[in-house]
């Protein structure tokens, strides 16, 4: 071995998302979203718990982006909360939660930190989800109105922009598996969700393009997946290339078209759709946390986040660690996943997400020595640098996440900051990884 460095001008930086860290839910004019819903539905989320006051970044967020600088962050991928811009998803626009945003950017371009912004990460408004949300075709209408308010108002400060978060979680985990909001378990409805999640993407590269937006991206959270090739083919299918054949081929391939006529006829694609969903773009993000294992085993009840996957099962190879997600540790597939990625899509890369939750112990000030989530990060950086050596065009890094924070259906009992957050304070405590993450960024690199 030796020391690692990455290359000139690879980019260090840190993610969240709107909901799981801002909080002020009715503050400022802000609508309520699906997840406002779905975390306040009895038995949806651990404990019950909801976004409304999470990381309260919306009121800390100068704090918070002190605590970027102090790290040496180069760059901050944050999310836009559509309905803080939009309370109800179309029409009046609210100038407060425009405005919130706005600081959030000076605040970032000041402390010289660049600004990545998503314009989605599942927080459709309530009032869009009750004209039928994401299986109706009017909502890529809508959220390509929304992504010309947000890219009008910030594009001459975000060079760097993304349109969706991870759209196989907002179709999939939503509409089929229904363990993310908004709770729906419609096999046909989660594929009519996923063409129009995609079609307002397309919607949405034209309204950045339009707006001068340097940079246009969408973030996906593809599938390495490993074992029997007749049932990777099939998760493959569902996991990624029902997102990659219409975004990087401008077609459905084939084989996912005829698996999922079992759950629809395909009527909500119409002419034209995929000339929209594949205007070209700048950068994919991806976003790796563990990859996934398939084998044939008769009376195995599948995966209901991949409909149609009877007789599949998925589970990992007993041997691995795990996560305090329960999720294997393979920091092999990230090389395999960015070596995959640059194979087959011809575009420049970007780690958007990767990072883990461990059950974290706190000492008497706070502080953990998080020493399971820095050898996580360690190995996953040397595939980065494993995958960029035989040949991926990856860009940059990003870690999920910043803060401790509100993680979904697990609510606050997961932890995946490189900042502790003590929920009763809201005092930010840099864990240990958090002065590992910081020695990596100075060095550009890892030493061994
Ligand atoms: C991603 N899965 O979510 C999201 O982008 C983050 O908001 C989230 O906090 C992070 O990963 C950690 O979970 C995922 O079940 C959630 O395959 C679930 C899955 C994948 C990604």
């Amino acid at each position: 071995m030796g020391d690692i460095r990455f290359p000139d001008g690879f980019f260090w930086g840190a993610a969240t998302a709107a909901y799981q860290i801002e909080g002020a839910a009715d503050t400022d004019g802000r609508g309520p979203s699906i997840w406002d819903t779905f975390s306040a539905t009895p038995g949806a989320t651990a404990h019950g718990h909801t976004g409304r006051i999470a990381c309260d970044h919306y009121h800390r967020f100068g704090d918070d982006i002190t605590l970027m600088k102090s790290l040496g962050l180069q760059r901050y991928r944050f999310s836009i909360s559509w309905p803080r811009v939009q309370p109800d998803g179309s029409g009046p626009v609210n100038p407060a939660g425009l405005a919130f945003y706005d600081r959030l950017v000076d605040g970032l371009l000041e402390a010289g930190i660049t600004p990545m912004a998503t314009l989605y990460h599942w927080d459709l408004p309530q009032a869009v989800h009750n004209c039928g949300g994401w299986p109706a075709r009017d909502t890529a209408y809508r959220f390509g109105e929304y992504a010309t308010i947000v890219a009008d108002r910030l594009a001459d400060r975000v060079a760097d922009w993304s349109t969706l978060n991870e759209p196989w979680c907002a179709a999939f985990l939503g509409y089929a598996a229904g363990i993310h909001a908004p709770g729906m378990t419609d096999p046909g409805a989660s594929f009519a969700a996923a063409h129009h999640l995609l079609l307002g993407h397309g919607l949405a590269v034209d309204s950045l393009r339009a707006a001068g937006a340097e940079s246009v991206s969408i973030v996906l959270n593809n599938s390495v997946v490993r074992g029997d090739p007749e049932a990777v083919k099939l998760v493959d299918g569902l996991a990624n290339r029902v997102f990659t054949g219409p975004l990087f081929d401008g077609a459905y391939p084939s084989d996912v078209l005829e698996h999922a006529a079992r759950f629809t006829d395909h009527s909500f694609i119409q002419d034209g759709d995929l000339d929209v969903i594949s205007r070209p773009i700048d950068l994919l993000g991806l976003n790796y946390y563990n990859p996934t294992w398939v084998r044939r085993k008769a009376g195995a009840p599948g995966s209901a986040a991949h409909p149609g996957t009877e007789g599949i099962d998925f589970s990992a190879p007993s041997d691995l660690d795990r996560t305090a997600m329960g999720w294997p540790i393979d920091a092999g597939g990230l090389s395999d996943l960015l070596l995959q990625a640059h194979r087959d899509y011809g575009v420049p890369l970007a780690i958007t997400e990767n990072g883990a939750a461990f059950d974290d112990k706190a000492d008497a000030d706070g502080y953990v020595d998080d020493v399971d989530r820095v050898a996580f990060l360690d190995s996953h950086l040397r595939a980065v640098d494993e995958a960029i050596t035989k040949g991926a065009d990856v860009r940059g890094y990003l870690a999920w996440s910043l803060m401790d924070n509100f993680e979904w259906a697990e609510g606050y009992t997961k932890r995946f900051g490189i900042v502790r957050v003590d929920y009763d304070t809201g005092r930010r405590i840099p864990k240990a990884s958090a002065e590992w993450y910081a020695n990596v960024i100075r060095h550009h690199g890892l030493s061994t």
